[in-house]
């Protein structure tokens, strides 16, 4: 009992019809492409509900259930028609739009999801995500029914990108945090408007700092390209290869690789792991802000294997 509290409950179902159809190999027939097949997960706790829901190619939408009042929040919400059935499906109250930034396939589904929802508090960190009504900054807290969200700045994805962690207070359960674009299962977002330097307070001062046991839910499955790029800076690292050979496992079955949790990414994200000699050893440096930066700068180019 104990146990199944700690890990929670959780449950699998197929998102459509296409599911059935993978038998007969039409993802192979170029008719269905593998992220038709992608499949939805719901994590329960006894205060808190996670429904992933798969969205565009590879990006995650996040319902977060208030179990004690039933009101909702949605993280990124790309397509909002998916939002509403999944909330209606649940009985919940949708009322809180947490934006982690401003890109399309994270934001780009606001306007919609208000009009089809008018009253909706729509969070962020940037002027330019669309329908905002309430702006935040680091550490600014809000509430969604009891459940308490703490908004952690993460500045270089974006200059205005918010990672959300969520906790009930009292509760002997694992929070959540929502990554968005800067932490990814084995991974960390492009360096599109900041530096090695802002990449690492996000990830070691920030991130690294959350509760060890804290479920990691990021905006996109690149998890096994992610460990791939993990293999080639660290080819020993022996969590690395089993991460990965799970990963595979869990993406031919059309399941999510999320979440993971803040204590794992350690083990295997060469992001989290720049003070680690080996990792440092591969990018011929020896200082965590200068390894960060070299090895962000080599992924960008780096040449997935296929294998
Ligand atoms: N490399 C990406 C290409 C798309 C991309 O650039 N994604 C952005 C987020 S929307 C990113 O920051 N990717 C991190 C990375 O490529 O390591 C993939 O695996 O499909
Ligand atoms: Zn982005
Ligand atoms: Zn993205």
């Amino acid at each position: 009992m104990v146990l199944s509290r700690l890990l929670g409950r959780w449950s699998l179902t197929a998102l459509g019809a296409a599911c059935a159809c993978r038998g007969l190999g039409l993802a192979q027939l170029g008719l269905l492409h593998h992220t038709d097949l992608r499949k939805s997960l719901t994590v329960e706790q006894d205060a808190m509900k996670v429904e992933l829901l798969p969205a565009l190619t590879d990006n995650y939408m996040y319902l977060i259930i208030d179990e004690d009042t039933k009101e909702a929040a949605i993280v990124d919400p790309v397509q909002p028609q998916k939002v509403v059935e999944m909330a209606k499906k649940h009985g919940v109250k949708l009322t809180t739009v947490l934006t982690t930034h401003h890109h399309w396939d994270h934001a780009g589904g606001n306007e919609k999801l208000v009009k089809l929802q008018p009253g909706l508090k729509v969070y962020g960190g940037d002027e330019r995500i669309g329908a905002l009504t309430h702006k935040i900054t680091h550490l600014s807290t809000l509430q969604v029914g009891s459940l308490n969200v703490k908004c952690l700045s993460t500045p270089c994805h974006t200059s205005g990108h918010i990672c959300y962690y969520v906790s009930k207070p009292g509760s002997s359960e694992p929070s959540a945090v929502f990554t968005g674009d800067t932490l990814f299962v084995a991974g960390c977002g492009k360096f599109f408007e900041g530096t090695a330097d802002e990449m690492y307070r996000a990830l070691i001062e920030v991130l690294g700092r959350l509760p060890p046991d804290t479920r990691v839910y990021c905006g996109h499955e690149y998890t096994i390209n992610n460990l791939k790029f993990a293999r080639h800076v660290e080819p020993s690292n022996t969590a690395v290869q089993e991460k990965l050979a799970w990963a595979k496992e869990k993406y031919g079955m059309g399941e999510p690789t999320v979440p993971s949790t803040i204590a794992e990414e350690f083990t295997f994200n060469p992001f989290m792991r720049v003070r680690e000699k080996t990792v440092q050893q591969h990018a011929g440096e020896t200082d965590p802000v200068t390894t960060m930066r070299a090895i962000r700068k080599e992924k960008d180019s780096f040449k997935v294997p296929r294998d």
